[in-house]
């Protein structure tokens, strides 16, 4: 028994096994922090057990242009100094040109290369972004009130059904609030012309230009799900499924290129078995950071975001992290989008009190595992 596991285990599995009998953990917990103007102060997030990682991005840089280095140092200077490290960004984003292969693609893909460059000189190991069209997540309300009287972010489709993006004067919460209608409906007429094979064509040239660099300056890449995972007013989403995971991966065959396994993006969906895939691509070695949170799904596709507990939501958070353990998981974890409690206000899904709990939790899960 012991000889065939040995056998069937790769090395970096192995140290992982030995790093979690020490007592260490192998997997990095991290926590997304917005910078000086997030309420969440870097001190509340040292003071969270276990906390490793700031998860963080120039949010005010546009999409394609240069990130300053000087801000990327201060921001691992200030991590230092509570005792954290700034190693993951999310995101640096792609500019829409990208995805749609028009206008000036080479200037583009020379900054992103460029800003991956930056970020590795500044410490960072993992860079995350997505590839949806337009708007990255897309919810229905960001507050729905739960019997308890926490609040969380939902997507109902009798709230979605009514809307027709080239008609209606579209103010969905978590859409880009820097494109006015005339600009979101000519995008939207963009990509319906592009189509998911013209996705998939823009995601290669963008993958082959970006992974290279992204491998010699010991980054991982790591693509985000589309949320959920599937089309939405009949815009392409091509980061949905297993059989797309397979294909984005085999692009470039490159652990620099990786995904960012988001359970509840992927799990909002009935035909995607989130724990298997986890399984799946943990053995792989292409997870390189992992999104955890649940979520309950309806009957009809409605979902609403959870408590990260396995019995608060469908999903069987327990498999997940079981999964990541025994393949040696020793990537990024954060908890995600957490609920509003205690009277907190703030960012939607971002406050301090859920995901503090979450990643408590999730903590709890890995060192029942990793000592096992
Ligand atoms: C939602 C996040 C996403 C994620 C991007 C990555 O809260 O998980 O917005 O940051 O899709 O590019």
């Amino acid at each position: 028994m012991c000889y065939t596991l040995k056998l069937a285990t790769p090395r970096w599995n192995k140290r992982a096994r030995i790093a979690a009998r020490k007592g260490e953990q192998a997997m990095k917990m991290s926590f997304r922090w917005y910078g000086e103007s997030d309420p969440v102060s870097l001190e509340y997030i040292s003071q969270i057990p276990g906390m490793r990682s700031i998860v963080a991005s120039l949010y005010d840089v546009a999409p394609g242009d240069l990130w300053p280095q000087e801000r990327l140092e201060k921001m691992q200077a200030d991590c230092k100094a509570h005792g954290l490290v700034f190693d993951v960004v999310e995101s640096i984003p792609v500019h829409e040109d990208l995805k749609l292969g028009r206008g000036d693609v080479e200037g583009l893909l020379k900054n992103y290369c460029e800003n991956i460059r930056r970020c590795a000189r500044a410490g960072v190991k993992c860079v995350t972004y997505n590839f949806m069209p337009v708007f990255d997540w897309t919810r229905t309300q960001l507050d729905k009130k739960a019997p308890d009287g926490s609040t969380s972010l939902v997507m109902y489709w009798d709230q979605l059904r009514g809307i027709d993006p080239l008609k209606d004067d579209i103010h969905l919460p978590g859409w880009g609030a820097s494109y006015s209608q005339a600009e979101v409906r000519d995008l939207i007429q963009a990509y319906s012309a592009l189509g998911e094979e013209g996705l998939w064509k823009n995601l290669e040239v963008f993958l082959k230009a970006v992974v290279p660099v992204a491998e010699e300056c010991g980054v991982r890449m790591a693509i985000h799900p589309d949320d959920p995972p599937y089309p939405i007013f009949g815009l392409p989403r091509i980061i949905t499924r297993e059989e797309n995971l397979d294909r984005m991966l085999a692009i470039v065959d490159s652990p620099a290129n990786s995904l960012c396994l988001c359970t509840g993006s992927l799990g909002c969906a009935a035909f995607n078995d989130v724990p298997a895939l986890v399984r799946k691509y943990a053995e792989k070695d292409r997870i390189a950071f992992m999104h955890i949170r649940n979520v309950k799904l309806m009957e009809d596709g409605s979902f609403e975001e959870r408590a990260h507990l396995t019995s608060c939501g469908s999903l069987d958070m327990a498999a997940i992290v079981k999964a990541l353990v025994e393949n040696g998981y020793d990537g990024y974890v954060r908890p995600d989008h957490g609920r509003m409690i205690w009277g907190e206000t703030g960012k939607p899904g971002y406050g301090l009190f859920d995901r503090a709990l979450g990643a408590a939790y999730l903590n709890g899960l890995f060192e029942a595992y990793e000592k096992r």
